[in-house]
């Protein structure tokens, strides 16, 4: 009789309560109980591999020598940076929400195909490394470059993993991290050395980064394109009709980049019990583009809406906690979170009106089942 493994036997270092959702490649998601601690610990952080990293399922660092990126492509000097030139730079931090494009996928219905994440696909780190800008400033950007792509390094039967991001969105944010948390990057998450992109889905960190190269186009790799995509026309994200399929090409879709405006109610937790007033708490964020304006709660179905008080950010990319206190009537309730930024962005009441094949960025408007007591 097959035995599914743990989390800590798939990843050493990780924690047995981490849901199992493929071992090969290693995904594991964050049970709800554990996604408040900030920033996220190591030992709870999610993981999602496309392609495992021979000798990589472990949160120690990765056992290599000799590491070097490339800065390549649209430049006017190619770079080879040692890791150790690497580290001996300045360096900057950013804590940020390092979400999954596929998290909340199970919400969707019908279900798509991929892996059936609930709301654990994402957590919070803090990342230290190089400012991609410094060493473009080193390299000289070629006029004719608009894209930046992150190359992963290819070991033993590894599909090659290459991402694109436009350029002049990233320039100022991008870095290339060689610590996380205040340790070396664990090798589950990318290091020695990863591509993290402020605001950006987790999709775009490029772990086991070995080159970065600019390029006027996206790149053709299939994780850039027919994958990880959303159907998108004349600067639109396309509602299409649930269950049908698409065919996704550069031209009728976009990347999952920028990050929309969502949250997610970490307490209550669905079908509890309370007794006397019922405390509403969890975590709100969007891209980074501007602060979030309110999180509001209702508990009738959105016809009112209250404000919940939120809590400053650890950084513009990072979550914003909320809280609300509501005195409900004895009996059962739905209560329904939603969060607006300040540039109007806000979540669907029905995030199925954005279902699309793959189940990529589900963001509508959390909902708890309490009793009331
Ligand atoms: N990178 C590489 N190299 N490979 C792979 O596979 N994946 C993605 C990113 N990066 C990959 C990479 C994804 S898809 C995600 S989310 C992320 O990563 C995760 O991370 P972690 O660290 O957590 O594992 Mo979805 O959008």
């Amino acid at each position: 009789q097959a035995q599914t493994p743990t989390a800590d036997q798939v990843v050493a270092g990780k924690d047995p309560r981490l849901l199992v959702l493929s071992s090969r490649p290693v995904v594991l998601e964050t049970p709800l109980e554990l996604l408040g601690r900030l920033p996220t610990p190591k030992e709870f952080l999610f993981v999602r591999s496309n392609v495992d990293y021979p000798g990589g399922n472990t949160t120690a660092p990765l056992p290599v020598q000799n590491w070097q990126v490339r800065l390549e492509g649209l430049v006017q000097t190619p770079l080879t940076l040692s890791l150790e030139e690497l580290k001996s730079l300045p360096q900057v931090e950013v804590e940020m929400v390092h979400q999954c494009s596929g998290n909340g996928r199970s919400f969707f219905q019908p279900r798509p195909s991929g892996n059936p994440w609930q709301h654990g696909g994402m957590g919070q780190v803090r990342w230290k490394g190089v400012p991609l800008k410094l060493l473009l400033e080193r390299a000289g950007v070629r006029p004719e470059a608009r894209y930046v792509t992150g190359v992963a390094a290819v070991e033993g039967d590894m599909r090659p993993f290459e991402k694109s991001v436009p350029l002049a969105d990233v320039l100022e944010t991008a870095v290339l991290a060689v610590e996380m948390n205040g340790e070396p990057v664990p090798a589950i998450h990318g290091g020695p050395v990863r591509l993290v992109l402020p605001g950006y889905f987790g999709v775009n960190n490029v772990k086991w980064l070995v080159a970065v190269r600019l390029e006027e186009k996206e790149s053709t790799n299939p994780f850039q394109a027919p994958s990880y995509r959303i159907p998108f026309r004349a600067s639109q994200t396309l509602p299409i009709q649930p269950g049908s399929t698409y065919d996704f090409t550069y031209e009728n879709s976009r990347p999952n980049w920028r990050q929309n405006v969502k949250s997610v109610v970490l307490a209550p937790a669905s079908g509890a019990q309370v007794r006397g007033f019922v405390r509403v708490e969890g975590l709100a964020w969007n891209d980074g583009l501007a602060p979030l304006a309110a999180v509001e709660v209702s508990w009738d179905g959105g016809r009112t809406w209250r404000q919940a008080e939120l809590e400053k950010p650890a950084s513009p990319y990072a979550y914003w906690r909320f809280r609300a206190v509501l005195a409900l009537p004895r009996g059962e309730h739905t209560l329904l979170v939603r969060a607006t930024d300040e540039l109007g962005r806000s979540q669907p009441l029905n995030g199925n009106i954005y279902w699309n094949p793959r189940g990529y960025e589900w963001n509508g408007v959390d909902r708890v089942k309490v009793t009331v007591v």
